[in-house]
């Protein structure tokens, strides 16, 4: 069956909203409001959050509709309002919050009937239909931050496997792959959806490197910590005859030497990195690398890179999405986790956080100069 591309629209709005509800169908209200860790929302903000920049951009600014709220949309600002404020803000609470999330929807299905999408269109959001997947991105992206408090939910049972970690063994001491010097692109080319940050493609001139197949492991990762005292990653306790636990979700499963380390640091990353002879990969040799990396999709990998610009940069739609960030404060993250829909994971795609941050599922894997 061929469906119109507003009909595939309207049906992607429905697939990846019932993913997100799915997400949270097990919780009750004191869960969905409760602050767990003054680095994450609660769960309750994300979702307003997720309807409003939906309201915001596909019903205001393309359907030129009024807020049906008010002044309501301030709260879920991410900018205006850092995490560690956002358990003390009056969002919506349920039944409300659900309403709120239909009735936004409502309007966003009348919009899509009035506009012009595709390559004539006059507004540049509707180009490409940019703005529908610049949506779809979003709430997916809001889905994985969603699963980060979800670790700290004790007894939380995912109603898809997809909401549960999945990974591959590797070995403990990783082959690495040779590529070589000279100039390579990197970034997104001008059509298909990216954001802003991803563009424009360009010439980055690479000297030649080694990267490892596969991202650190666990067993790696305890010899380091015997080696060199370093802490365990978030979420590992001993498990009393010198082993270790994982104790996200309320779980006590003994830690799979043979899986991904996930939970650690840049600064950890960096650490391990230095310890094993090695360092981390850039994200241009982590882009260059990519066709013939295994292991990728398990845990985001810590890069050696700042979240810079890239030359020629242009803000689109919105300066708060990157432009805000760019500098030395944040690192850049390559890949994608289990939690990361694969939509989202191109691989041009950039992730960033402070280097310090483990509540993300961070990984990495180990490059080298080669002479
Ligand atoms: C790309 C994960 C750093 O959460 O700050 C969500 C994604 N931007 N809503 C973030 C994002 C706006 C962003 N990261
Ligand atoms: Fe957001």
């Amino acid at each position: 069956m061929t469906s119109s591309p507003k009909e595939a629209i309207a049906e992607r709005l429905g697939v990846v909203r019932q993913r997100t509800l799915e997400l949270l169908e097990s919780l009750d209200d004191e869960q969905l409001n409760r602050v767990y860790s003054p680095l994450l929302s609660p769960l309750a903000w994300d979702l307003g959050h997720i309807a409003n920049f939906e309201e915001l951009w596909l019903v205001q600014a393309v359907g030129g509709r009024e807020p049906l709220r008010g002044e309501l949309g301030r709260f879920y600002d991410a900018i205006e309002n850092p995490r560690k404020t956002r358990g003390e803000l009056p969002i919506l609470r349920d039944p409300e919050l659900r309403t709120y999330l239909a009735d936004v929807r409502e309007r966003t299905l009348q919009v899509l009937e009035e506009v012009e999408i595709g390559d004539g269109a006059e507004n540049r959001l509707l180009r490409e239909g940019f703005v529908y997947e610049m949506l779809f991105a979003h709430e997916l992206q809001h889905n994985e931050t969603m699963l980060q408090l979800l670790q700290m939910v004790d007894g939380y049972e995912p109603v898809r496997p997809e909401f549960a970690p999945g990974f591959a063994p590797s070995p403990e001491e990783p082959e690495s792959i040779a590529v070589e010097g000279g100039k390579h692109e990197v970034g997104a080319p001008r059509r298909g959806f990216a954001y802003d940050n991803e563009r424009p493609r360009h010439t980055v001139d690479i000297p030649p490197f080694e990267i490892d197949r596969t991202p650190v492991t666990n067993g790696a990762y305890i010899r380091f910590m015997e080696d060199t005292g370093a802490e365990p990653p978030m979420y590992w306790e001993p498990d009393g005859e010198g082993g270790w636990l994982q104790t996200a979700r309320g779980r006590r499963d003994p830690v799979d030497p043979g899986h991904p380390v996930v939970h650690v640091s840049w600064h950890e990353a960096d650490a391990f990195a230095r310890w094993a002879d090695k360092r981390l990969p850039s994200e241009a040799e982590w882009e260059v690398a990519r066709p013939r990396l295994d292991g990728i999709g398990q845990v985001w990998e810590w890069t050696s890179s700042d979240f810079r610009a890239y030359p020629g940069f242009e803000a689109f739609p919105y300066r708060e999405y990157s432009e805000v960030f760019f500098g030395d404060a944040y690192k850049v993250l390559r890949g994608g986790a289990w939690a990361t829909h694969p939509s989202v994971a191109r691989s041009t795609f950039r992730n960033w956080d402070l280097p310090q941050r483990r509540q993300i599922f961070s990984g990495f894997r180990c490059a080298r100069d080669l002479p």
